[in-house]
């Protein structure tokens, strides 16, 4: 869909969520601060507009993202029992939801928005822009067409947003609309500098340690144009670290200098493998991904294997050395 496409999606949405009186926000499980940031963000907007709303979550708020919560995060699924609106952020897949499906699906009416490129709409109302760098920025959009006055605390939740989702403006979906957004929020009294330092100077060393520890597992492939670490269970108990505090591996290892695609590949709980893809210049990873069955971004993107991890490794090496050596004849 164009921009101009989703205009009237817009207002149509905007119609209803201000009839509304009860509004739930879902971010996805394992949050990041573009979901969290754009729920919170829209939950201090429309509780601005005299509706009840709250950001309904299933998993812990990482701690570095715990700045963002004040009274907003719920983990009760009774709260409300019949939402007139329950809306999807950051999310466009229902088994993102998990344990709050159920509640999700009894709204009178069931949005979404977000940026995901492989999203596939799922609600009444969608409104999925792959154009923008941040579901923050689509949030941002939707404040201003309510008519809410934006505070700092909106400001910040919606810096924090744009701010992860674009690796900290380096990535290529930064554009001039994301920088005219966040100087907006600036005018706002935002105080970025603090928010960056709680988001990306506030790690445990355990995390640092389980860094470590997966980066002895490094491979690389392809003239080291892939690089592949993996993560077991065992890495986790040994060094006292959670599987979300692997955030920010993947992007380690892409970030050497001949590496194009790097992987990271997380032992679940449950056996299952978390595969999860970074492209540097031109490979796409949703479209690879969408191979496996998942999605995401054009440089961001990530699918669950249902293998040893040791036989993953070695499947997705071969099939991304498969699809470089097609893409170089
Ligand atoms: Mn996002």
């Amino acid at each position: 869909m164009t921009k101009n496409e989703l205009k009237p999606e817009m207002e149509k949405m905007v119609r209803e969520i201000l009839k509304a009186e009860t509004i739930l926000l879902f971010p996805h499980i394992h949050m990041d601060g573009d979901c969290l940031g754009s729920s919170a963000a829209f939950c201090r907007g429309l509780r601005s507009l005299g509706k009840i709303c709250w950001v309904v979550i299933e998993d812990e708020i990482p701690a570095n993202l715990e700045f963002l919560n004040g009274d907003i995060c719920t983990q009760d699924l009774e709260l409300i029992q019949e939402p007139d609106i329950c809306m999807a952020v950051d999310c466009a897949e229902i088994q993102r939801f998990i344990n709050r499906k159920d509640l999700f699906l009894k709204g009178k009416l069931t949005m979404c928005i977000d940026h995901h490129s492989t999203a596939v709409p799922f609600t009444t109302y969608n409104y999925i822009d792959p154009t923008a760098a941040a579901t923050g920025e689509l949030v941002y959009k939707f404040l201003l067409a309510l008519g809410v006055t934006l505070d700092k605390a909106m400001g910040e939740a919606l810096y924090a947003a744009i701010t992860t989702d674009t690796g900290n403006f380096q990535y290529s979906n930064t554009t001039r609309e994301t920088h005219e957004i966040v100087a907006n929020l600036y005018d706002l009294g935002i105080e970025h500098s603090k928010v960056s330092v709680e988001i990306y100077q506030n790690i445990r060393l355990e995390k640092l340690l389980m860094f470590n520890r997966s980066l002895e597992s490094l491979q690389m492939y392809a003239d080291g144009r892939i690089a592949i670490v993996s993560l077991k269970q065992q890495d986790l108990d040994d060094t006292g670290a959670t599987v979300d505090e692997a955030e920010g591996i993947v992007e380690a290892i892409r970030s050497i200098g001949s590496v194009e695609i790097a992987v990271i590949l997380k032992e679940l709980k449950d056996k299952k493998v978390k595969v999860s893809l970074r492209a540097k210049n031109n490979f796409n990873v949703a479209k690879f991904a969408a191979r496996f069955g998942g999605g995401g971004h054009v440089k961001a993107a990530g699918f669950i294997m249902h293998e040893p991890i040791e036989h993953c490794g070695e499947i997705i090496s071969h099939e991304l050395m498969t699809e470089l050596f097609q893409e170089t004849l």
